[in-house]
């Protein structure tokens, strides 16, 4: 399994939020992406690479110019008008009716560019959000050139960055930016299959009206679970995606017969729409003992669900997304990987 990595990641640490009285790291620090290398280099020894650079283009095919603008900026702006806090964070959103786009004040565009306050910044943030975006592109020129499978191990995740704003502890969409790569570089047809815990909303709004993408996301449902205002079964896509977006929003307490039923339904559409690539969002937040989450995927079932999504035959890149069970967080990741390379050798 090819693996592409960078060291940059290290430099988005220091993440907190506020918890009772006090502040605690976010959970999605460095520690996650460390020990996934460390498992991924062990299993696969000199399959690990560093990303090539690329330049925006691919990114502002997915992002809008402002927002990237911003994010490459919120760090040096907040200095700049003297704010102390640790870390750059919004504290006051767009609400319906209320104006967005015409504030200039640092904390009045990360309200307007983010929504929640779960995407804060560091001194190092941009460096570590960009590099994860080169890392899903050099991952995705892999398959484009004909590795049968290839991982992307980018943090920060990607897959609640919408167009234009950030949340859920992304920035930059690293999935919808492969996604969107493939098709520049003369793929017809890609599908995206989620399988992060949590509904991929910024994948789903980039390309809901698309038909050359579809997008899939199986997730807890919204009725009970973060991102709470999307992931709804009736977004189905509109305009030309119409019935191109689907959406399995399962009970919390899920368990790996009921999930591999809804997978499978998931992989009929698949096969339907017959891509030329499938990109899986993977995050291994679905685990059964991941504290923030409530699923209950064992971790011999990681690999049967590599193995199911491997039985469609695809050209497939994984991306990785969520996962907060840092001491199995890198097992569980393998044992995906292990399970989508055996039903898929390649050459
Ligand atoms: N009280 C990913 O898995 N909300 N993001 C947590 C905890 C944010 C998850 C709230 C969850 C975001 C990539
Ligand atoms: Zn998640």
């Amino acid at each position: 399994m090819r693996c592409v990595y960078s060291d940059d990641h290290l430099l988005h640490d220091g993440l907190l939020k506020i918890s009772g009285n006090g502040v605690v790291r976010l959970a999605e620090k460095p520690e996650r992406a460390s020990n996934v290398l460390a498992a991924v280099s062990s299993r696969w020894p000199n399959e690990v690479q560093l990303p090539n650079t690329h330049d925006d283009d691919a990114i502002l095919a997915v992002h809008d110019s402002d927002y990237v603008e911003f994010l490459s900026r919120a760090w040096a702006d907040w200095v700049a008008a003297g704010q102390t806090g640790l870390n750059a964070r919004a504290d006051t959103f767009v609400g319906r009716g209320m104006r967005g786009h015409l504030t200039t004040s640092i904390l009045g565009r990360l309200g307007r560019y983010a929504f929640d306050i779960e995407a804060p910044f560091v001194a190092g943030s941009w460096q570590a959000i960009r590099r994860s975006a080169d890392i899903a592109l050099t991952a995705a020129g892999l398959v484009q050139r004909g590795e049968p499978h290839a991982f992307a191990l980018c943090r920060p995740p990607g897959h609640h960055a919408t167009a234009n704003q950030s949340g859920g502890y992304c920035y930059l969409n690293n999935s919808a930016i492969a996604a969107q790569s493939f098709l520049a570089a003369g793929k017809k047809r890609v599908a995206i299959l989620d399988v992060d815990y949590h509904h991929g909303n910024g994948t789903q709004s980039i390309f809901y009206d698309r038909a050359d993408v579809l997008t899939i996301s199986l997730h807890a449902t919204p009725y009970e679970e973060y991102p709470y205002f999307t992931g709804y079964e009736d977004e189905i896509g509109s305009g030309d995606g119409e019935g191109l977006n689907r959406n399995f929003a399962l009970p919390l307490g899920t368990r790996w017969p009921a999930y591999a039923k809804a997978l499978e339904q998931a992989l009929e559409f698949i096969d339907t729409f017959d891509p030329d690539v499938i990109v899986v969002p993977l995050g291994v937040d679905t685990y059964e003992h991941d504290k923030t989450t409530h699923f209950g995927i064992s971790q011999d079932a990681y690999v049967d669900m590599g193995k199911l999504i491997a039985s469609v035959g695809k050209p497939t890149l994984i991306v990785l997304e969520g996962g907060y069970a840092i001491e199995e967080i890198g097992n569980n990741v393998v044992n995906f990987l292990a399970g989508i390379a055996s039903e898929n050798p390649g050459p």
